[in-house]
């Protein structure tokens, strides 16, 4: 299994200038007499990445942690989920936790948090408004996961050269903009040839959708799929076998995430490799949380490690796979 880490920086909780804003000082948690309230605006539930990201999220913000969370799921709606941070602050939350769907269309409520004197902190993806906005962002490094997918696909077809399609993640996400990215610099200068590129909103139904049309525009010249996520290759999975085609053979198939299924599939040999994208972000984000009100200091990113691995890691770890 190869283990690299992104640009991780460790939280340091010496002192330095208070990251974001303080909280209100001297209110009361809206919670329990001393319970941290917290809203929390996650995107949805479109992958299983996400189901476990969300668990990870409610365990650590549990009320024997001394939180009392609102939870809110936006379906995968920027503006559903823009609605919800906004009813946090009305609320008079302590603090607001959001995963963006999308990086753009944060900058006013995120002045209404600050205005309201509520710290934001961002889990899993990031945004393009500015850092001074949110406390902290504890999330993956997406440009490296795509850039050792792409390493993966030049180490092993980079000099025969093959056409490629690609099953990209939502459209405007960090996730999504960042792992294009490091996927197409590791691929630059190969024989790679890109026949098309189109979102799977990272969800199996839109995979195997994009990929229906992958296969009938181009049929068995389909050497190999790189999808942003698990669960779009998984829905892929469905169309290659139906087009009488075999996945992990006649096409390769490389993913991000690492989630049970994918790890399954990987072991199956239907997945060749995987770049893992660990969900399991929870500890950490309430640790941020609670430095951040107690007027403590943060890292403005905190980068945390992925691995990657191959069929042999697969059927190695999955019995011990954490989710
Ligand atoms: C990545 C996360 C992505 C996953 C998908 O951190 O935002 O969203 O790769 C999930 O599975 O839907």
């Amino acid at each position: 299994m190869k283990k690299f880490l992104g640009g991780l920086a460790v939280i340091s909780m010496a002192s330095l200038a208070l990251a974001g804003c303080a909280s209100n000082p001297g209110t009361e948690a809206t919670g329990g007499d001393d319970l941290i309230t917290v809203g929390f605006a996650q995107t949805g539930s479109e992958s299983g990445w996400r189901s476990a990201n969300t668990e990870s999220m409610k365990a650590a913000f549990s009320e024997e942690n001394g939180f009392n969370l609102v939870f809110n799921a936006a379906d995968n709606k920027p503006e559903a989920q823009i609605a919800a941070v906004r009813s946090f602050i009305n609320q008079g939350v302590d603090a607001i936790v959001i995963a963006p769907i999308v990086v753009d269309g944060w900058d006013d409520v995120l002045n209404e948090a600050k205005d309201a004197g509520i710290p934001v902190i961002l889990e899993d993806r990031t945004v393009s408004a500015s850092e001074d906005l949110y406390a902290s962002w504890i999330g993956l490094d997406f440009e490296q996961e795509g850039r050792t997918a792409g390493e993966w696909v030049v180490e092993n077809f980079g000099d025969e050269g093959a056409n490629l399609v690609i099953l990209e993640g939502t459209t405007g996400s960090s996730a999504a903009l960042d792992r294009a990215t490091g996927f197409a610099d590791a691929i630059a200068g190969s024989n790679i040839t890109i026949l098309d590129s189109q979102t799977g909103n990272f969800t199996r139904a839109d995979g195997k959708t994009v990929m229906e049309g992958f296969l009938q525009k181009y049929g068995s010249d389909i050497d190999l799929l790189f999808a942003h996520n698990d669960d779009m290759g998984l829905g892929a999975l469905d169309a290659i076998k139906a087009a009488g085609l075999e996945p992990g053979v006649d096409i390769k198939i490389v993913t991000i995430d690492a989630v049970r299924d994918g790890m399954q599939a990987l072991a199956n040999g239907e997945f060749n490799f995987i770049v893992e994208c660990n969900p399991i972000l929870g500890e950490k984000v309430a640790e941020v949380v609670k430095a951040v009100l107690a007027g403590e200091s943060v890292e403005k990113s905190i980068i945390v490690p992925d691995g990657a691995f191959t069929q042999e890691d697969a059927i190695e770890l999955l019995p011990t796979r954490p989710y």
